[in-house]
């Protein structure tokens, strides 16, 4: 009987597991490994642009900006002063690197660095965070329908939504286990 709780108790955990791999925060860094943050980034300043096109950011995850203190810092500033290089009338700036930044909030972040010309040359980064219960939440299941006449061919899926629904029926599948276990138990 003991052995059997001990096990329900396992399951459950490892459901609570799952579950929180699925929501967990992911860490960013800005750049890549190997070009990190740094002034005149290769293609100029497109580069962090099409660095952060790859991803989808997501509330809570972080943003590593990788550079040696002295050499770079790290400045979260408002749309106008980040397009115009103004880091005169900064949010806040970091110089202390490499700099961790958690994205705290959802909407649009803009970066830049604070030294002199390094704005100008490329070394600046605007992003945009969206709620993580938004992207994680399956899309609703489209009609079963024949016909594909023009205009139709919308109700495809977005290839990321299986990537969700399938730690979605693991974490189903053991809570089923648990209950059974949990019934059967009582006997
Ligand atoms: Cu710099």
């Amino acid at each position: 009987m003991f052995q059997i709780k001990n096990m329900t108790t396992l399951i459950v955990i490892t459901v609570v597991a799952v579950s929180l791999q699925t929501s967990e925060a992911e860490d960013y860094t800005v750049g890549g490994d190997t070009i990190g943050w740094t002034s005149f980034p290769p293609r100029g300043s497109s580069f962090y642009s099409k660095w952060a096109a790859n991803f989808t950011f997501k509330l809570n995850d972080n943003l590593v900006f990788n550079y040696e203190s002295g050499s770079h810092s790290v400045v979260i500033l408002n749309k106008p002063n980040y397009e115009k290089c103004n880091v005169n009338d900064d949010i806040q700036t970091f110089n202390k690197g490499p700099t961790k930044i958690t994205l705290d909030r959802t909407g649009d972040f803009y970066f830049t660095c604070s030294l002199s010309g390094h704005c100008s040359s490329g070394q600046k980064l605007s992003i945009k965070v969206t709620d993580t219960a938004s992207s994680d939440v399956p899309p609703a299941e489209a009609p079963p329908s024949l016909s594909f006449g023009p205009g139709s061919t919308a109700t495809a899926s977005p290839p990321q939504s299986t990537a969700s629904t399938t730690p979605m029926a693991a974490t189903f599948t053991l809570l089923l286990i648990a209950i059974a276990f949990n019934f059967f138990s009582q006997f």
